[in-house]
């Protein structure tokens, strides 16, 4: 009799262990159903956002890359860590194991084995980038973006008389009341020269999985091929000033023909000028945005 409680006491135990672990089971095939297909891409990209550009494929494989690395080494590292700790558990009969130190074969392992996976991520990084900032075909468009202090402004080259080369520039311009419309047409290499009258600036969408700094003094150029008609939000990267929040843009990538019909749209509005808008004295002050003083604040 005496015996009896603790073997029942176990037998609940376990089986209170076994409804425990069909209750995860089971919550975690309710969670995963209840996923989205968008969500279950999301997991598939590891966080990263859809890539909309040819280009964002690359930084898409990387980030993938680096991450089943990581993991595999993590799976790795932590199978020994745990592995030692259950086979090497104190035992009651135990005595202290054999203690062992300088085992050189296995500290060069970990010194040379590190070593090599920078390597390898090195490589990879590199090859990335190259792919990223390959400007060896020749743009469709070619845009000026200008990042001044604290907007943007798109200039769009004109080719009147068909030679090739910009005759007149169509240019948005936005201003701290004004978030700017970037328009570029679907499935064309575009590349964006990139131009700051005042402090660096980062030029750089989400969706395209790509930005780069905006230097004053030096004008910086990436390419991309958009490949999905939609509406996107582009921003300033680098903190530029106070205001430098505002520096957000929307992107419009559409068909060829409505981004010709937009180009005309701008050019009928007056939004054209012989030189491209690159800032300062060239472009426009943003309206009712100016420095403010230590009176008033910083405000943002
Ligand atoms: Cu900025």
């Amino acid at each position: 009799m005496g015996l009896q409680l603790p073997r029942r006491a176990a037998g609940n135990t376990r089986r209170g262990r076994r409804i425990f672990l069909l209750a995860v089971l089971c919550a975690t095939v309710v969670l995963m159903a209840g996923c989205s297909s968008a969500d279950r891409g999301e997991w598939k990209r590891l966080a990263m956002p859809e890539p909309v550009t040819e280009q964002g494929q690359h930084t898409l494989s990387l980030w993938q890359g680096a991450w089943i690395a990581a993991l595999i080494t993590g799976v790795i590292v932590w199978s020994l860590i745990f592995y030692s700790i259950w086979h090497f558990r104190r035992r009651s009969d135990d005595e202290i194991p054999i203690q062992t130190r300088y085992n050189l074969p296995l500290e060069i392992f970990y010194t040379i084995a590190p070593v090599i996976m920078i390597i390898v991520f090195f490589k990879a990084t590199v090859d990335t980038q190259n792919l990223l900032l390959d400007d060896s075909q020749p743009p469709d468009q070619t845009i000026e973006v200008t990042g001044q202090q604290w907007q943007w402004t798109f200039n769009y080259p004109l080719d009147d008389n068909g030679d090739g080369a910009p005759d007149r520039y169509a240019y948005e311009v936005g201003t701290a009341n004004y978030i700017p419309t970037l328009v570029l047409p679907v499935n064309e290499l575009i590349r964006f020269n990139l131009h700051s009258p005042d402090v660096i600036h980062d030029f750089g969408v989400p969706g395209f999985l790509i930005k780069m700094d905006v230097v004053p003094g030096r004008v910086n150029h990436y390419n991309v091929t958009p490949t999905t008609i939609g509406t996107y939000s582009g921003k300033c990267y680098e903190l530029c000033g106070v205001y430098h929040s505002r520096m957000i843009f929307t992107v419009k990538v559409v068909s060829q023909e409505d981004y010709v019909a937009y180009l005309g749209d701008l050019v009928s509005t007056g939004h054209v000028a012989d030189q491209p808008l690159l800032g300062g004295d060239n472009a426009d002050t943003p309206a009712g945005l100016v420095e403010p003083t230590n009176s008033e604040g910083a405000g943002e």
